[in-house]
């Protein structure tokens, strides 16, 4: 059970460039320094959102419980995906590695390099269908509804499927 000096946060990863789930996993072996009680969703193969003309993407959630501050976490997923070899593009372009945090407990946060919770998060199947995996009662801050919720409600047709389990990730 985590302490009460512990925040839960959830995070949805992404690559279409290079070895995609090798970077997945080296984010996630990465992240896991700041994070316990680790979850990780099933792996999915993604139809690109927002720009269609680039390859597929996996996708997963990941979750779990860190002592750290929201933007403590937030330098740590820059510098992992640097670490990784993210190259810099067009926003909704192709990535080598994308590490987005979706939720912070109940924190609401704007600055101009980032919103928690992330602000597309109940508009893409891609990011619902696995947190929905692994904390489907979460609920959203701002939308004070669960993530479970959040994706019977979400229109994205886009298309999602299970490329593999958990296991692949670890
Ligand atoms: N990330 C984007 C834009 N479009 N589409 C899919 N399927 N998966 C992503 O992770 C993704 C996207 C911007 O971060
Ligand atoms: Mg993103
Ligand atoms: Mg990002």
């Amino acid at each position: 059970m985590p302490s009460n000096s512990t925040s839960y946060i959830a995070f949805s990863i992404g690559a279409n460039l290079g070895d995609r789930l090798l970077s997945m996993k080296r984010a996630i072996s990465l992240l896991s320094e700041a994070i316990t009680d680790l979850q990780c969703s099933s792996v999915y193969e993604t139809e690109p959102v927002g720009y269609n003309d680039q390859p597929v993407f996996l996708n997963c959630a990941i979750c779990g419980y860190t002592d750290k501050s929201p933007e403590l976490i937030i330098e740590a997923c820059k510098r992992i995906e640097y670490t990784i070899g993210r190259q810099l593009r067009p926003k909704w372009h192709e990535r080598e590695i994308d590490i987005d945090i979706v939720l912070f407990e109940d924190c609401i946060f704007d600055s101009k390099d980032i919103a928690i919770p992330h602000p597309r998060m109940h508009l893409r199947a891609f990011v619902l269908q696995p947190l929905s995996e692994i904390s489907p009662d979460r609920i959203h801050p701002v939308l004070k509804k669960n993530i479970k919720q959040l994706l019977s409600e979400c229109t994205d047709t886009a298309e999602i499927k299970v490329f593999g389990n958990a296991s692949l990730l670890l």
